[in-house]
């Protein structure tokens, strides 16, 4: 595998099924702001899997509303690689209201892409701890297939 430099992070990204349409548009954001692309799947998950996925929120009373709207179609889960990637990411989609995206900024892509609170077009890992978790979920193994290296500690 090629080494893709130091400094480098993963990161878990969803396409979320209300902006599978926007694949495209999504797919040259994540290249103009300077991320590596190491895996890619576009998949549907059962509701079962939907509830381990979000474990996390299992007592919110969002929960079901987000189970209902992830079951809804296909999502594209991509393995992110890039300098600062977990919070880069988080921050070019934006606030997880999309209507508070829209507010700061029509750039964002939950304010592009995005309806509502739940509704909101993308997803990206909070942590380092979530990014592996994640990325093992879609992909069974934290190392993706263009890339040599975990993190600056193992590359290069
Ligand atoms: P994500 O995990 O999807 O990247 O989003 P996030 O960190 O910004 O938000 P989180 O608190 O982890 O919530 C997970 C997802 O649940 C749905 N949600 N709906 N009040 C609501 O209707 C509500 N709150 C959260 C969203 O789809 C959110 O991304
Ligand atoms: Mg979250």
């Amino acid at each position: 595998a090629r080494c893709i430099g130091r400094n480098q992070e993963r990161t878990l990204a969803i396409i979320k099924p209300d902006a599978i349409r926007n694949l495209g548009d999504i797919v040259s954001t994540i290249y103009e702001n300077g991320f590596t692309i190491a895996r890619m799947r576009m998949i549907k998950l059962s509701q079962n899997e939907i509830m381990y996925f979000y474990g996390e929120h299992k007592a919110k009373d969002f929960f079901p509303r987000l189970v209902e709207f992830m079951i809804s179609g296909p999502i594209v889960a991509i393995e992110l690689v890039g300098s600062d990637a977990i919070n880069r990411w988080r921050s070019i989609i934006g606030p997880t209201d999309s209507q508070k995206a829209k507010e700061q900024g029509s750039h964002l892509l939950r304010a592009r892409f995005g309806t509502d609170g739940t509704r909101n077009a993308l997803h990206g890992s909070d942590s380092a701890t979530s990014a592996q978790r994640e990325i093992s979920f879609f992909f069974g193994s934290k190392y993706g297939t263009n890339t040599a290296c975990y993190n600056d500690t193992t590359c290069c």
